[in-house]
């Protein structure tokens, strides 16, 4: 039942609820209120660190702390003056968990409610993708029908485990709000979060809008505000990466305008809710974990609609250092639900990705068909169009370069190796045993503008004398990052300080020099290219 169609009584229930609690918000006292942090001490800091082997979050600090807790509110100052139409879309809060600790998941749906104006608030709905643990089953159904009796809270449950994706889809059929909200079950909503998504969908209904996502800490609970915002990238294996918001975006824009992003994070998204199944809702080949993300941005894109985050909406959600459940079968659902993305949406540029996964070229990874043709039957562009139109920054490691490969040192079993450093934001950049192709840690491109690059890191100099061969990001565009391959002397020469990368006394696992060039065998380097 829509709002405007709820019984005066409800509505008006509804309403005295949220005002009460709004009018009390900030006089809240006890652990965590205003989102600070909870500190334990002895025996409970003790046990909140075991069990966070089991939860991957503090547990204990969580229990102290009220399901109803306030939270400060961290937006910029520029969005407290923006007046929303009173006439918005209505909104289905889709929560879905499997196997979800208890006080994450209700603050989830509390703050939810808490902050949601009723008129706009059609129904959250809790999609239990079939938990196991005792309390998620009568107690939690007890627990819904005594706090919100007015059955804004809606319980399914999937008759098997079917993983977050297949989740998600059957929390969207139950729906039947104008706007689908998804959110992962340990979030906490921040003030006013819920309008400016519902104005953008109103303005443009073939958007999908991301809330700035706000750090609560693992293990002491702190929500933190992420301070200025960024935009979602990928890396070539398919791994979601945040990035600094690109100049062509920085120039025409008030800091609370929407800004597009290539791609989204996965968890927190908002759109239309008929819009969602004309543009293919999810893969529903995709198992558990992973993937989606990349897929629903790539595909929202290529068929006609745009991804926007939002600075005026926030929503906090605990970074989970390990995953809480189990993964049936110990499948590497990332990679595989990656490869259907590969294989589905990237054309050609799919050689990047097994590029980096040559362990997923012969794997079964489902049937794709149903999604070749949704492909076909939207229309949708081309994946090199979304790589030069949404995201023209993105580094393709064997176009337009000198060279790619392996950097392999001359008379030697050593090449240039990451050293795994590749998820960080800098590393050092070291030499180890050359892996004959089957280590995403040993590529490398020399750029036409001499940078030695990967994904968005470059090679520059550290350390008191220049030393140290580190990477770094390339946006920085510093001198040191001109490195000049003499292809005949093997040589890669630093153009700043005129120095030479040398391997010199060096074993496996050990970090690279930058030193005076000296003709030697331990400063030669050749690249070896790789079949993609
Ligand atoms: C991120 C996303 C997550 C999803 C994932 C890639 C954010 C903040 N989170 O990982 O939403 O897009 O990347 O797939 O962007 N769940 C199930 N069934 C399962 C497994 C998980 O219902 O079989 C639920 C889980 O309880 C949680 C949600 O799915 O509510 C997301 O899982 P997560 O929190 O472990 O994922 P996260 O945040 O590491
Ligand atoms: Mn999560």
């Amino acid at each position: 039942m829509r709002s405007e169609e709820l019984p005066t009584h409800v509505l008006f229930m509804r309403k005295k609820r949220f005002d009460a609690y709004q009018a009390r918000e900030l006089l809240r006292t006890g652990p965590g209120e205003k989102g600070l942090p909870v500190h334990l001490e002895g025996e409970e800091k003790l046990l909140g660190e075991k069990l966070m082997q089991k939860e991957a979050f503090n547990i204990v600090a969580s229990e102290k702390i009220s399901l109803e807790r306030s939270v400060k509110d961290v937006r910029d100052h520029r969005c407290k003056d923006i007046i929303y139409p009173k006439n918005l879309p209505s909104a289905s809060v889709i929560i879905i968990y499997h196997n979800e600790a208890w006080t994450p998941l209700l603050r989830t749906v509390h703050s939810v409610i808490n902050r949601s104006p009723p008129e706009y608030l059609h129904e959250v709905i809790l999609l239990d993708d079939f938990s196991d643990r005792p309390e998620l089953g009568d107690k939690l159904r007890t627990y819904v029908e005594k706090t919100w009796p007015d059955g804004i809270v809606k319980m399914v449950r999937a008759q098997q485990r079917s993983g977050l994706i297949r989740a998600r889809i059957e929390g969207a059929k139950a729906a039947t709000g104008d706007v689908i909200v998804f959110l992962d079950s340990h979030c906490e909503a921040g003030t006013q979060w819920l309008e400016p998504i519902l104005a953008h969908i109103q303005e443009n209904r073939k958007t999908v809008v991301c809330p700035i996502i706000d750090a609560i800490n693992d293990n002491t609970l702190e929500y933190s505000s992420v301070g200025g915002y960024n935009v979602g990238g990928f890396s070539w294996s398919m791994h979601f990466t945040w990035r600094d918001v690109p100049e062509r975006e920085k120039v025409h824009r008030k800091y609370t305008d929407p800004i597009s992003s290539p791609t989204m994070a996965g968890g927190l998204l908002a759109l239309d809710r008929k819009f969602f199944w004309e543009i293919g809702a999810y893969d529903d080949g995709m198992d558990v974990w992973g993937g989606e993300n990349l897929e629903i941005s790539f595909r929202t894109w290529m068929c006609g609609g745009r991804l926007e985050f939002l600075p005026c909406s926030r929503v906090g959600h605990i970074f989970r250092s390990s995953h809480p459940y189990t993964f049936p079968g110990g499948k590497d659902t990332h990679g595989l639900n990656s490869a259907r993305v590969a294989e589905v949406w990237m054309d050609d540029y799919k050689r990047l990705f097994y590029m980096h996964r040559h362990d997923l070229k012969n794997k079964d990874f489902g049937d794709i068909s149903a999604r070749v043709d949704l492909r076909k039957k939207l229309q949708c562009k081309s994946f090199k169009w979304y790589l030069d139109n949404v995201y023209p920054e993105k580094f393709v490691l064997d176009e337009g370069v000198q060279a790619y490969g392996i950097v392999k040192a001359v008379d030697s079993s050593l090449c240039l190796d990451t050293l795994s450093g590749n998820d960080k934001m800098e590393y050092d950049l070291g030499v180890y045993y050359y892996q004959r192709g089957t280590s995403t840690n040993q590529l490398f491109s020399l750029t036409q503008t001499h940078e030695l690059r990967r994904e968005n890191l470059c090679l520059d100099s550290s350390g008191d004398d220049g030393s140290v061969a580190r990477m770094t990001l390339c946006f920085k565009k510093t001198p040191g990052m001109k490195w000049k391959h003499d292809v005949d002397q093997g040589t890669l020469i630093q153009e700043k300080s005129g120095k030479c990368l040398d391997r010199a006394d060096l074993s496996s696992g050990d970090i690279v020099k930058v030193k005076p060039c000296n003709g030697g065998s331990s400063q030669k380097w050749m690249f070896e290219s790789v079949s993609l």
